[in-house]
């Protein structure tokens, strides 16, 4: 039995079926774990989505800030930008059940030393406390209220953690963290808007992953979201998405041993 952690996919379906083929992924004996945007930007949004889906339980994927893009964008709450490609999904005969599916993902997932997040961590939480959060903006996404969590979750502000926060902020804080972060004070202020390479990070900011913080040495985060950095292992976190949007590849770290699989990917995206 293995276990492959998927950096982001974006709808790159083909490198993604490639992956699957090179280690031989036996749906019966194997799980697939995927650090989420599963979707948007690349060709097949809608047959990633279904692929994933077809996998049950033998897959676990974590929402990313595309696969929320693309919940907001159904709900008519955001615009669809140029460059979005998540229309086959909207389109899809199946779309109810699919979105249905994306809406109910996890944010965080944690088993055993291992925790796995879209984006990132703000330095005041630990794994469970995370885990903790993660639930409260989980619940809010499957109750009756999830399209005004969708309506309300855009923004920036509040820009850090604070236990005394309440109500749509609170929740917009979680998500935040968990889908957006890069790089934030070391007092865990985020910012949005660097997305480079950790030489040009600005004055006064770390990679969340660097911030000091609370969490020890029990977990190793698994991550994706952060191209530039590509795959790549740290004390305490091993970042996965290397670009396979942008011509560079797909990777996968399997849990067993540590072994990475990459796929190179063809240029999609200008
Ligand atoms: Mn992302």
């Amino acid at each position: 039995m293995s276990t492959y952690v998927v950096g982001d996919l974006q709808g790159c379906l083909d490198p993604l079926q490639r992956l699957l083929d090179r280690v031989r992924f036996d749906p019966a004996r194997d799980h697939v774990w995927f650090v989420g945007d599963l979707v948007n930007r690349g060709p097949d949004s809608l047959g990633v989505v279904r692929l994933i889906r077809s996998l049950g339980d033998r897959a676990i994927a974590v929402l990313g800030n595309h696969d929320l893009h693309l919940l907001v964008a159904a709900g008519g709450h955001a615009r669809i930008h140029r460059g979005d490609t998540f229309q086959d999904v909207l389109a899809a005969p199946d779309r109810d059940e699919l979105l249905d599916w994306l809406r109910r993902l996890p944010l965080f997932h944690v088993d055993g030393r291992w925790a796995m997040v879209h984006a990132g961590l703000l330095p005041s939480w630990t794994v469970e406390k995370a885990a903790s959060l993660a639930r409260e903006a989980e619940d809010l996404l499957r109750s009756e209220r999830w399209d005004d969590f969708l309506r309300t979750m855009y923004g920036n502000r509040p820009d850090a953690w604070d236990d005394d926060l309440v109500g749509w902020d609170r929740a917009r804080v979680i998500v935040n963290a968990m889908t957006r972060l890069r790089i934030c004070s070391p007092e865990g202020v985020m910012e949005f808007h660097h997305k480079g390479e950790l030489e040009d990070i600005p004055a006064g900011y770390v990679p969340w992953f660097d911030a000091p913080h609370v969490r020890g040495d029990r977990h190793t985060i698994l991550f994706g979201h952060w191209s530039a950095l590509g795959c790549r292992t740290g004390p305490g976190y091993i970042s996965l998405d290397s670009g396979c949007l942008w011509g560079r590849a797909l990777s996968a770290y399997r849990l067993e041993d540590g072994a990475v699989f990459q796929i190179d990917c063809p240029a999609l995206a200008g």
